[in-house]
């Protein structure tokens, strides 16, 4: 209750930041994205995790404007590391359910590029399989997001409960295999399997497909073997502040 109380007040008293997490792809293992990823500290409270207030967030509504903020203040930084001569990056940014389904989420997205003068290539948005639910409804925001032009991603891919008939009617750029598989890759046969399921049916789809919580080189070597190019997890860094980010990302010559 204390938490939701703050939670009002704490955009308004700017104790929201975003980190970033670097995505990589190919043998060379360039930064060629970086996950947006929400941070909340309170005088009070101290670090409140995402995991405990974006579902406050989410059934009180407060995730509109706090999932707005998030969206422009990612696409700021986006643009500033573009202006600052980084090699254009994707910003990924998670909505939420709520989110989603808010009447205003287009136009929203379509003002925040043209305040920010981010592209709208350089943005990916990150929704989950439990957000199929509405199918037609989702088909037909997804199909406005891709005419604005902005990129989607299927998040935590393969733990939803949701049929896969929705891959093919909706605009998808991307899926991100959920972490849990690929945390005991050189342990548990079937996760095997599911991950390399995951990367076929990506690649038979025509869509991108990139391993989430890779930790160690051997989960590397797995995922790179069987053809997944894009990687994101500890192993090449943990999310931290745009300023120690920005080393990562080479700059252009
Ligand atoms: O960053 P961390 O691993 O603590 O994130 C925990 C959860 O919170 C993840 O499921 C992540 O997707 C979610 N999350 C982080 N930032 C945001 C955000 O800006 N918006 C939404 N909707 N979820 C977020
Ligand atoms: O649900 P979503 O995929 O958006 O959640 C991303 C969360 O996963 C972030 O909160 C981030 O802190 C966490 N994360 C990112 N990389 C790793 C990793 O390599 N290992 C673990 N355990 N968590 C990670
Ligand atoms: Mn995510
Ligand atoms: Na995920």
């Amino acid at each position: 209750l204390k938490t939701e109380s703050f939670l009002y007040k704490a955009l308004k008293k700017e104790e929201f930041h975003l980190v970033y997490q670097p995505q990589v792809a190919g043998n060379e293992e360039e930064v060629i994205g970086i996950e947006a990823l929400l941070r909340w500290n309170n005088e009070e409270l101290g670090t409140v995790s995402p995991g405990e207030f974006i579902p406050i967030a989410e059934e009180t509504g407060l995730i509109v404007p706090i999932g707005e903020w998030v969206l422009e203040e990612a696409c700021r930084q986006n643009k500033a590391w573009q202006d600052q001569g980084f090699p254009p990056l994707t910003v990924s940014v998670n909505l939420s359910m709520r989110q989603f389904y808010h009447t205003n989420l287009v136009s929203t997205i379509a003002e925040i590029l043209y305040k920010t003068g981010l592209s709208a290539r350089w943005l990916e948005l990150e929704i989950t399989e439990s957000m199929a639910i509405h199918a037609d409804e989702a088909v037909a925001i997804l199909k406005d997001l891709k005419d604005i032009g902005v990129k989607i991603a299927i998040d935590d891919f393969g733990t939803g409960y949701s049929s896969l008939s929705y891959l093919k009617k909706f605009s998808i750029d991307q899926l991100k295999i959920d972490q849990s598989f690929v945390r005991d890759i050189n342990s548990d046969s079937d996760d095997n399997d599911i991950i390399t399921t995951i990367i076929s049916l990506g690649h038979n789809l025509g869509l991108e497909v990139i391993a989430e919580g890779v930790e160690t080189k051997e989960q590397l070597e797995f995922l790179k073997k069987h053809g997944c190019h894009k990687y994101q997890g500890y192993y090449f860094g943990k999310p931290a502040e745009a300023e120690i980010i920005s080393p990562m990302i080479r700059k252009q010559e």
